[in-house]
């Protein structure tokens, strides 16, 4: 019995890590989890999501990001105006020390230019992000469109 208990066990401890890294990526004391981007029209920006964890004692930012797929990345947020939703640039994205930041719709978020080749569902957009302490972090954003990114939060 005791061989076979081991085995499962090992089993799982090394599935859940493999898991956990699918559609997430750490880099000091930064963890990003479930980088996406939104499927656009043809000519319209897209925009990227994403959830910042940061463990460490010291606040972080994104600084910037980018992409060789596309022209140019802006940090968003969305402000009310009159009764009206705007979207303004920002110079960076606040991650709390011990905290965390969400990027998603309606929110703040990774706004992006000039894709060079259309942003279809089930594909993948490299993006970098500069963080003003950690620095680069490269990583692959998942395409979905948006009742199709709620449709997997809802099975959670
Ligand atoms: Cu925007």
């Amino acid at each position: 019995m005791k061989p076979v208990l081991k085995l499962g066990l090992a089993a799982m401890l090394g599935l859940a890590p493999s898991l956990a890294l699918a559609d997430g990526y750490t880099k000091g004391d930064l963890k990003v989890e479930n980088p996406w981007v939104r499927t656009t029209i043809p000519d319209r920006p897209s925009a990227g999501y994403m959830i910042i964890q940061n463990a460490g004692d010291a606040a972080d930012a994104i600084v910037s990001a980018s992409s060789p797929k596309v022209e140019r990345i802006e940090l968003h947020t969305h402000i009310m105006e009159d009764g009206v939703m705007k979207m303004r640039t920002i110079e960076k994205i606040e991650v709390p020390a011990k905290g965390s930041a969400e990027l998603k719709t309606g929110g703040l978020h990774l706004m992006i230019f000039g894709a060079k080749e259309p942003l279809k569902d089930g594909g993948t957009l490299p993006i970098t992000v500069v963080f003003e302490k950690a620095g680069p972090l490269e990583m692959e954003f998942a395409v979905k469109s948006v009742a199709g990114e709620k449709k997997t939060r809802g099975s959670h």
